[in-house]
């Protein structure tokens, strides 16, 4: 199995190989292991052997789970993407005019739907245009990639299929003036409080004094609101966090049983936070072969797939202080659902003289 995984991932690579020939305004890097290593899925065993159980959600997006985040970002009930757009329709051009030209690296870039409104405003102050997406699914990386490069003719793009530590710990060297790290759609939520700390650390030490962060986040707003938005009326979501467990079978030969889990979303009020779940329906055990891993469920216990926080925006700018970042400007939509805040990092101790 491993073998012939490794094989399909060579192929892809080469076909990689020779699209950058084809193409110099195009560059791809993937370090997206091709044998499921037990290293990287360290946090994967550690969070099912955990009491409550978790799974790290990195591991919604294959490129079946991009796809349907996609989907979701098009449902009635999801208002974070769109209130989002919305706000950088606005703005993008102030944010432009506020960093002067910048090398823009994305973490999270999926399909880079509302980072083109940033290419816009940027194409607008500047020559040139340096993009750099960074995703875990290699798919959606590619196929974005190749569509940006046919609408912008300026761009010059370099890819990286990895996850945010890896990107993080080898961030390019800025091609323009500035550069600037763009982080949207509230993935920040994503991170629990000490993950999110250790997170800006990394953060903080890839970026120089004077370089920005563009940060979106979702806030908190009416719990009706949010526990729809994470339970759509089509199911989408529900099929999201699904596949899930159809990602693992295929990427550690597993076998849970799909149709034996049941989605559940709610609003967690003492953290602040939405909680995804999946919910056993029966005792039942699975085995992730890849891993030699075993996990049991009794009936209706529950994995918990995704944490998704909700920020108030001054505790937030004083988390982002702490991390040597100050907020140059926020930016809401009417209703305040969501927030876009330009950050930049700030010389600390004796970094500058
Ligand atoms: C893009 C990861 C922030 O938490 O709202 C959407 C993912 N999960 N519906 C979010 C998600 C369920 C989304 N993030």
């Amino acid at each position: 199995m491993a073998v012939n995984q490794n094989i399909t991932q060579l192929k892809e690579a080469n076909k990689l190989k020779i699209e950058q020939k084809e193409n110099s305004r195009l560059r791809w890097i993937n370090l997206n292991s091709a044998i499921a290593s037990v290293d990287e899925s360290a946090d994967l065993i550690q969070g099912l052997n955990q009491t409550p159980k978790s799974l790290p959600c990195r591991y919604f997006y294959d490129d079946r789970g991009s796809e349907l985040f996609e989907q979701i970002c098009d449902l009635p009930e999801y208002y974070p993407t769109r209130t989002e757009q919305a706000i950088l329709e606005n703005y993008a051009l102030e944010i432009a005019q506020m960093t002067g030209s910048c090398h823009l690296i994305e973490l999270g870039s999926g399909s880079s739907r509302k980072t083109r409104l940033l290419l816009e405003a940027y194409s607008q102050i500047n020559q040139e245009l340096q993009y750099y997406p960074i995703d875990v699914s290699a798919g959606i990386l590619k196929t974005t990639a190749l569509d940006l490069l046919r609408q912008y003719p300026k761009l010059k793009l370099c890819g990286l299929a990895g996850t945010y530590e890896q990107a993080l710990a080898q961030l390019p060297p800025a091609e323009l003036q500035n550069r600037m790290l763009i982080f949207l759609g509230s993935t920040l939520g994503n991170l629990n409080q000490e993950q999110c700390n250790k997170f800006l650390t990394q953060v903080q030490q890839a970026l120089k004094p004077g370089e920005f962060f563009l940060l979106g986040v979702d806030l908190q707003k009416p719990i009706e609101i949010l526990e729809a938005a994470y339970n759509d009326s089509q199911g989408v979501t529900a099929a999201f966090n699904l596949n899930i467990l159809r990602h693992l079978n295929q990427r550690f030969q597993s076998n849970f049983v799909i149709d034996q889990f049941a989605h559940l979303a709610f609003y967690n009020r003492v953290e602040n936070q939405i909680e995804m779940h999946l919910r056993s329906l029966k005792t039942q055990t699975a085995v992730l072969e890849a891993l030699d891993f075993e996990v049991s469920f009794q009936a209706g216990e529950t994995i918990r797939t995704e944490i998704s926080r909700k920020f108030y925006i001054p505790t937030l700018i004083s988390v982002l202080e702490n991390h040597a970042f100050q907020a140059l400007q926020v930016w809401t939509d009417p209703q305040a659902w969501f927030g876009l805040l330009l950050c930049q990092r700030q010389c600390i101790n004796n970094e500058c003289p």
